[in-house]
């Protein structure tokens, strides 16, 4: 993985590369896998909110979605989205039903500053509490 050299979308602070996701990546810390393609790493969630709680992240560096969307080519967006969609599908929750979420910046809690969307299933989650 290389680190990004340039400021956030919104001229914040550059990619923090040892950032807990960015060591993942790195193979320094472990996890546990789900899927892993070119485009993505797919690993369980330390702190499960649902009896199923994945993250999926991008193999590069991008600090939040605004970050992702706007800097990332066409391919790499349209790789980790069908990234996404195959983790939930490959986990057999088409029918049941999940629920995606990507936290961006301070007053949404994002924790960790390398984008990544929380894929919830395996029960009824009820309706979205914001
Ligand atoms: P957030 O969207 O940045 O708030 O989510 C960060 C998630 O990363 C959160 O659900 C943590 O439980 C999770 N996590 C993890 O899976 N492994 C870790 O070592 C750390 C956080 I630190």
């Amino acid at each position: 993985m290389t680190v990004n050299p340039k400021p956030g979308v919104s001229g914040k602070p550059p990619y923090d590369d040892s950032n807990i996701f960015a060591r993942i990546l790195r193979g320094e810390i472990p996890c546990r896998k789900v899927y892993e393609d070119q485009w993505c790493l797919a690993f369980h969630d330390i702190n499960p909110q649902a009896p199923h709680h994945v993250l999926v992240i991008p193999k590069s560096p991008y600090i939040s979605f605004a970050d992702f969307s706007a800097g990332a080519p066409d391919a790499e967006i349209a790789g980790f989205i069908r990234a996404v969609g195959h983790v939930a599908n490959m986990l057999g929750f088409e029918e049941s039903g999940y629920r995606l979420l990507a936290n961006m910046g301070p007053d949404s809690h994002q924790e960790v500053p390398h984008f990544h969307v929380h894929l919830f299933a395996g029960r009824p989650l009820g309706p979205m509490l914001v």
